[in-house]
């Protein structure tokens, strides 16, 4: 690459998140969280498949806006990973910038991690709306490692009220008798969800009483928050 071409670009990769607020807190996507503050852990796996994808688990995630998350990040693979919140159009614009060079993140909205490594991000989404969580480093991307990250706006309109119904912990599936799924469009009935993380299995029994989030993911009906 020729030196002046590699200059401008490195400088309108830096001037973009000093513009955006960067490290100060002012993102999109939100800001900085304290981990004593944390209303909310989640555990998040990064690895390959055997057939060549590269996977987050869980591959998607859905928050109530103001709510600190953290999250508690595994590198069960066998190549180096990283765990980066933003917007898309920023992800995308990052990844091309990591295609072109080397580059390492030490931001409070990302994590890298070495083979078998744990590292944490504690973030405040505190703004509504879709986001992601990626991997940039050059090809990881393609091959799978970026989810959705829905921010719900804070006074639990895209909650639903249900009644847990039966837990089918060996099937990762939960019932339960729901009223109107308004961003389903669904009215009220008993049906089954799978669930975005197991870990949510263990707080749920048969006879609670829960507000829930269910979205489409990958064509079936999964539960991806619970309050
Ligand atoms: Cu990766």
């Amino acid at each position: 690459m020729n030196k002046i071409l590699s200059a401008a670009l490195i400088g309108a990769f830096f001037a973009a998140p000093a513009l955006a607020g960067g490290t100060h807190g002012g993102m999109e996507v939100g800001k900085p969280g304290k981990a004593a503050q944390a209303d909310r852990e989640v555990a998040v796996t990064m690895k390959e498949t055997d057939d060549g994808e590269m996977l987050f688990e869980p591959s998607s995630f859905s928050f109530a806006k103001d709510e600190t998350v953290k999250f508690v990040i595994t590198n069960a693979g066998e190549l180096e990973h990283e765990f980066v919140l933003d917007t898309a159009e920023r992800n995308v614009h990052h990844k091309a910038m990591m295609a072109k060079m080397e580059m390492e993140h030490d931001d409070p909205n990302s994590v890298r991690l070495e083979p078998g490594a744990s590292g944490e991000v504690v973030w405040t989404f505190s703004n509504a709306g879709t986001f992601e969580f990626a991997c940039l480093i050059p090809g990881h991307y393609e091959s799978g490692m970026h989810g959705p990250i829905a921010v719900l706006d804070g006074n639990g309109g895209s909650f639903t009220k249900g009644t847990v119904k039966k837990v089918d912990a060996a099937s990762g599936k939960v019932t339960i008798i729901h009223e109107e799924l308004v961003n389903l469009e669904m009215p009220a009935m008993t049906m089954v969800f799978r669930v975005a993380d197991d870990a949510m299995l263990d707080q749920l029994k048969a006879g609670d009483p829960i507000e829930f989030v269910a979205e489409r993911i990958k064509g079936k009906l999964t539960l991806t928050a619970l309050k």
